[in-house]
This record gives structure tokens, sequence and C-alpha cells, in this order.
């Protein structure tokens, strides 16, 4: 499972782009010309860290302007709704930096990768007092950036995630993956279930042959020890009026155990058919736990990484 070796960003990315279905009532949206929607709060205000969860609690994620094309089109849209701009966040970090000054990186909250392009106001970033670490526009009434104390509450701009498109790529892999091998196991299972099925077919046949041989044998010692007994009373008829004289007669006994076969030999084949049944029940159901147990996981990594997307 991959999904756990990705690193945070990602995952941040994830989360954000998860949570895009949970838009509820939000300030205003504005698209600007290279595509990009934004969403400007400027009634309301909000430290930075509060900002950023009021984006991400709306699907989004401040703003952030990572080249000079970017920029040029995020102005041009801004300039005709504020005369004045007042303070507004973006989503650019310094990651706390205390020792260095105008010349320090800053980084993208989304993904915390640095940041090559600037559009500071003039004297800016100054990291006055070694504490200003959150990056808002709007600095002198221009659409420039400063940086400030992240704690100071201003409004903000969010824009809509751009990234997951990927990320839901790369989870639609893992999916693809997961699915693939429970088919694998499955078919694997199947096959399985099928030789056994034919095993036991087997033994059934071959069971029931040797039975029907001994049968088979049985009737015909039976059928000579008749005939024999048949010839000795045509030869010497007067023994069989002794036998009926002192007990059963031979006939009877020979008629009882042709019934005494017939009977073990349906008692033997029902015990043979039930044995089958039985461990063909036992298969079955061993096979439906194992596709609930595979239908159960695949609905789990599907839950867990619906998730994450
Ligand atoms: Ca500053």
């Amino acid at each position: 499972m991959n999904i756990l070796l990705r690193n945070s960003s990602s995952i941040l990315a994830c989360l954000l782009a998860g949570l895009s279905t949970l838009v509820t009532a939000i300030p205003q949206s504005y698209t600007a010309s290279d595509g990009v929607e934004y969403v400007i709060e400027r009634d309301q205000v909000y430290n930075w860290l509060q900002a950023h969860t009021e984006c991400v609690s709306h699907g989004l994620q401040l703003a952030i302007i990572d080249s000079a094309e970017k920029n040029q089109a995020f102005e041009a849209l801004l300039r005709p709704i504020f005369d004045n701009p007042p303070h507004l966040w973006i989503g650019l970090h310094d990651n706390l930096n205390t020792a260095e000054t105008l010349k320090r990186p800053f980084f993208s909250i989304v993904d915390g990768s640095q940041i090559k392009f600037s559009y500071w106001n003039n004297g800016e970033p100054n990291n006055a007092l070694y504490s200003e670490h959150c990056t808002h526009i709007g600095m002198a009434n221009n659409f420039k950036w400063n940086d400030d104390k992240c704690e100071k509450k201003f409004g903000y701009i969010c824009e809509k995630p751009q990234a997951p498109v990927n990320i839901s790529c790369e989870l639609n892999e893992t999916r693809k993956t997961v699915f693939e091998l429970n088919e694998g196991l499955a078919k694997d299972h199947k096959n399985n279930q099928e030789e056994i099925q034919g095993m036991l077919n087997d033994n059934r046949l071959q069971t029931q042959s040797v039975l029907q041989e001994w049968q088979k044998s049985s009737q015909k010692s039976l059928n000579e020890s008749q005939k024999s007994i048949n010839d000795i009373f045509a030869s010497k008829p007067y023994l069989q009026a002794v036998i009926a004289d002192v007990g059963q007669p031979i006939k009877q006994i020979i008629r009882e155990a042709y019934n005494e076969i017939a009977q073990f030999s349906h008692e033997a084949q029902q015990t043979i058919d039930g044995n089958s049944v039985v461990t063909q029940t036992s298969i079955m159901n061993k096979s439906h736990a194992f596709q609930q147990k595979l239908e159960e996981n695949t609905n789990g990594v599907d839950g867990l990484l619906a998730e994450h997307e």
C-alpha cells in the first residue's frame, strides 16, 4: 500500500481535493484569465492559520502565486475589484525563519515547495523583529506582497486546487492494482475449488465402481451357490423335503442374502453421496467466506482511497 508512503504534501492536496464537495456558503468567487478560480474574503478577518483553515474547509487552498504569468492574471483579476486593495492573506510562509531577512526563502502552504517567483513590495520581506513569517497582498494599496505577523487578522484569497488530477490518477492506479490482485486471488481460488470438486467426483466414481464390483461378485457367488444347490436338489430331490422339515428353506436364505446385498449397497451409496454433499457444502461455505473476505478487503481499500481523493 504505497498510499501510506506518499509525502505529506500530496496527502494535503488529496485532502483538499476530497473536501471540495463540502463547499457551502462561501465568499465571492472569480475566475482569472488563466482559468484559475479564486475566492476572496474581505469582510471577515482571520489570522493566517485561520485563513488557511477557512480555505481548506471550503475545499480550497490559500492562493499560491508562483509564476509571473499567474501573477499577471491574478493582478488583472483583482484590479477591477479593488481600487485600494486591503491586506489579504495568501499562502506563502518562510517556515518561521528568524535567521535571515530580505533574501530568505518562502514556501507554499499547500505542498511545502519553495516559491521561486516573488512580487514583494519595496523593502520587503523585511521580517521586522524576526517575527514576520506569513504573506499578504495590499501592503501599500497595491497588489505587491509583504511579510507580516501570522497572528494579525486580515481577509484572504483562496484558490481552487489544481494538483489533485494527478493524485486522483495515482489513486485510481492503486485501486486498479488492488482490484487486479483480488481478481487474481478469486481466480486462483475458483481453480482450486474446481480441482477439489474434480477429485471428489473422481473418488466418488471410483468408490461407486468398487461397490458395484463387490455387488456383482457377491451376486455372482450367490447365483453359483444357488445353481449348485439346485443341481444337488435336482439329482437328490429327497434332500429338499428333509431341509423343509428341519428348518428355514434354502431358497428363503438365499433371497435374504440378495436383499442384504441390495440393502448394504443402497446404504453404502447413500453414505458416499452424503459424504460428498457434506464435503461439497464445506467447500462452498469456505468459498463463500473467502469471496466475502475479498469483497470486504476491496471495499476497505476503496473506502481508504476515497477518503484521500
Ligand atoms: Ca514586512
